[in-house]
């Protein structure tokens, strides 16, 4: 098995010129503007310190909010592209609980809801085809990035839980994978059995449409699934924004409609009617909680992170592969695999090592690119983002191994 190792690099900001100098007891302040110098004794200069200091902290917690944090690092040398960057806030966010909102690297906030007469509890099962959006409108509804998404058809390979929690109650979300119509090779025909088997536990199942293209054999496929399942029923139609004044196939699904407990047009990525969405869910929720979800509902609460199933090492393999499949072409992407060898938190940087499996020698050339310039930029885009998410300094090294016998192993 042969190596080769392509370090991401770093250059995470400067040091802050310092603008005060001590004389003695007394401390000179550069005016930056027209060069004058005031001096001050020692006490009304802590009386000061104390005050911009006091101002700088209430100036902070009013404003530190992720939107401004990914404002903060969209102003950065690293100008990162949509797909790098998760800049949207989650529901309760805008209801005035700013610390429910920080983002961290095991993806928390707070699970306390508050009490109201009727809340509900139930299981959601997002359903679609390869690229309908599924990861995307998860990530909306959550309000953090809990599962990967790209312009490539099974992007996902596994069911992802997550957990939402409003005023209204709470629902654990699924994402599934997108059912391909022909596969060949092991790892999609692994994929393919994913989703029937997470629609099992469904309580609600959102069917979700891409009335951008015209509907072909993979939508038939999860439209039979759909049918067959007991579960209640939402078809949402999404990308209404691509299919804005061009044309849309979203009448070639109006059949559907009365199977249908409900019906909703969105766009996963815009945000639009998503809230409508979940109310809907609410309203199709049954009154009593279905046996064994409130269970369900607190063991996640009990992980250390309670927001998604995944833990720290699936999530950071897979933001890897997330960038992977952005930058690798053809069928490449569909070669590799991730597996996080070592996380260490040494105070201040967090080291992580990972190898990117692919099922051939031939692969791990193309995968490492010339100079190494290919995984260079996957390690590159990777760390950006496990920064922004963690909001800490991280060394990455990426490993390329040839190891055909990983989807053998792929549960
Ligand atoms: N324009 C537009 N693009 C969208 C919308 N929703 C998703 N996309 C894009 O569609 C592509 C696929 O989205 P994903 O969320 O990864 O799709 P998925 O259904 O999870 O796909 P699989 O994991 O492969 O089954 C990505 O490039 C998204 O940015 C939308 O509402 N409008
Ligand atoms: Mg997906």
């Amino acid at each position: 098995m042969s190596q080769e190792v392509a370090t991401a690099d770093f250059d995470i900001g400067r040091p802050t010129k310092r603008d005060a100098s001590t004389e003695g007891n007394k401390t000179r302040f550069l005016n930056g503007i027209n060069g004058n110098i005031f001096t001050l004794d020692s006490t009304t200069f802590s009386l000061f310190s104390i005050l911009i200091s006091f101002i700088f902290l209430a100036v902070y917690h009013l404003t530190c909010q992720p939107s401004n944090r990914v404002s903060k690092w969209d102003s950065s040398p690293f100008k990162a592209d949509q797909n790098d960057v998760f800049s949207i806030r989650h529901p309760e966010c805008s209801e005035g609980s700013r610390w429910k909102c920080k983002i961290t690297l095991f993806l928390t906030y707070n699970t306390t809801m508050p009490k109201t007469q009727s809340q509900k509890f139930g299981r959601v099962v997002l359903l679609g085809r390869p690229n309908a959006g599924k990861s995307t409108l998860l990530n909306q509804i959550i309000g953090q990035k809990v599962s990967i998404t790209s312009p490539r058809p099974q992007t996902t390979r596994k069911n992802t839980q997550a957990l939402f929690v409003s005023s209204k109650g709470k629902i654990i979300f699924s994402d599934t994978p997108g059912i391909m119509h022909k596969v060949e090779d092991l790892i999609g025909k692994k994929i393919n059995l994913k989703t029937p088997k997470e629609l099992n536990k469904a309580d609600l199942l959102v069917l979700l449409i891409d009335i951008s293209r015209a509907k072909g054999e993979e939508e038939n496929r999860v439209i039979g699934l759909a049918r067959n399942s007991p579960a209640k029923k939402i078809l949402a139609y999404n990308k209404i924004d691509v299919a804005k004044g061009k044309k849309d196939y979203l009448s070639d699904y109006n059949f559907l409609e009365e199977e249908f407990d409900g019906v909703v047009a969105i766009s996963a990525l815009k945000s639009t009617h998503v809230k409508s969405l979940i109310e809907k869910i609410f309203d199709l929720l049954p009154a009593k909680a279905p046996v064994g979800i409130k269970k369900d509902i607190k063991l996640m609460e009990s992980q250390k992170s309670p927001i998604s199933d995944q833990s720290s090492d699936t999530y950071i393999s897979e933001i890897i592969r997330e960038k992977a499949f952005l930058v690798l072409r053809k069928e490449l992407p569909y070669t590799v695999s991730v597996e996080v060898k070592e996380i260490n938190d040494k105070g201040n940087i967090i080291v992580i090592k990972a190898n990117l499996l692919t099922t051939d020698k031939r692969y791990k050339k193309m995968i490492i690119g010339k100079k190494a310039s290919t995984i260079k930029l996957i390690g590159q885009k990777a760390r950006r983002e496990l920064e922004l998410v963690s909001q800490r300094k991280i060394y990455l090294e990426l490993t390329v191994i040839s190891d055909p016998h990983w989807p053998e192993r792929f549960v």
